[in-house]
């Protein structure tokens, strides 16, 4: 996979290709990336890159030609443009599993008042948000993203973490503990010292729910609805909440087919 990013500050992004897990993935030559400066693609000696919108308004407009002029010196065989902006679609895991299967990524990263519509219109695949924030510019964004979709790519961690990690079963994760067995006068959960594995397996399914029930009901809702939730689960969150799950029985995916 290879990584493009237009961008008025390549330091930024540049800090992240060369550190840690992603230095090494680029020294396996399973990523690559160029940073493409699109001050370097400015006309004027000032080497402007912005102007005020038509119409009038607040802020600065990216210009649209040093912009068209550093995509169309992108050279890829198949490339998909990610314009990164707040108000684009909504960043999530599976849009970063979709991304990590293309050969070519480009982003654009622009500041926040935005690009001309029309660099939008002649080029972008995908606008995308990181979320319900405005960041000042779009590198942090896009570092972001690079960051969650060149994870997944083979052979850059082993499959074994990425399996267990929140989102990947639509729950968030189960508190993990290691040495030493008191810390501060607090001890780790008897169950996990237990190695009774069926016990661990539903102590940890019940600590994922109360935690999700608590921070993100959305993914509950959500789980309920792609027919993820077991019955096993339905039953801790009613154990959990003091309530009967609200989803009629009979309609829980689970039991399709088992009615009599
Ligand atoms: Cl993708 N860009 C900027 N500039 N701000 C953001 C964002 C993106 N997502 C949330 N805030």
């Amino acid at each position: 996979m290879k990584f493009h990013v237009l961008t008025l500050f390549p330091e930024i992004p540049r800090a992240f290709f060369e550190s840690s897990i992603m230095a090494k993935a680029v020294e396996k030559e399973i990523i690559a990336y160029d940073l493409v400066n699109i001050r370097d693609f400015a006309f004027d000696k000032h080497k402007t890159c912005d102007d005020s919108p038509y119409g009038g308004g607040a802020g600065m407009l990216m210009l649209p030609e040093p912009l068209d002029r550093a995509l169309e010196s992108v050279k890829a065989y198949k490339k998909r443009v990610i314009y990164v902006t707040p108000s684009g679609k909504p960043f999530t895991q599976k849009l970063a599993r979709e991304l990590s299967k293309e050969e070519e990524l480009v982003f654009i990263c622009g500041r926040y008042e935005g690009i001309d519509q029309r660099i939008i219109d002649a080029w972008v695949d995908d606008e995308v948000s990181i979320g319900d924030y405005v960041l000042s510019s779009g590198e942090v964004a896009a570092t972001v993203m690079i960051d969650a979709i060149y994870r997944l790519i083979e052979g850059v961690i082993s499959s074994e973490s990425l399996e267990e990690e929140s989102f990947s079963t639509g729950l968030l994760e189960y508190p993990q503990y290691t040495r030493p067995e008191v810390y501060k006068g607090m001890k780790v959960p008897e169950v996990l010292l237990s190695g009774h594995h069926e016990n661990i397996q539903k102590w940890r399914l019940e600590r994922q729910l109360a935690k999700t029930l608590a921070y993100r009901p959305d993914l509950i809702d959500e789980a309920r609805r792609t027919g993820e939730l077991s019955l096993e689960a339905e039953k801790m969150i009613e154990t959990i909440t003091g309530q009967v799950s609200k989803v009629c029985p009979r309609k829980h995916p689970r039991y399709r087919g088992k009615e009599k």
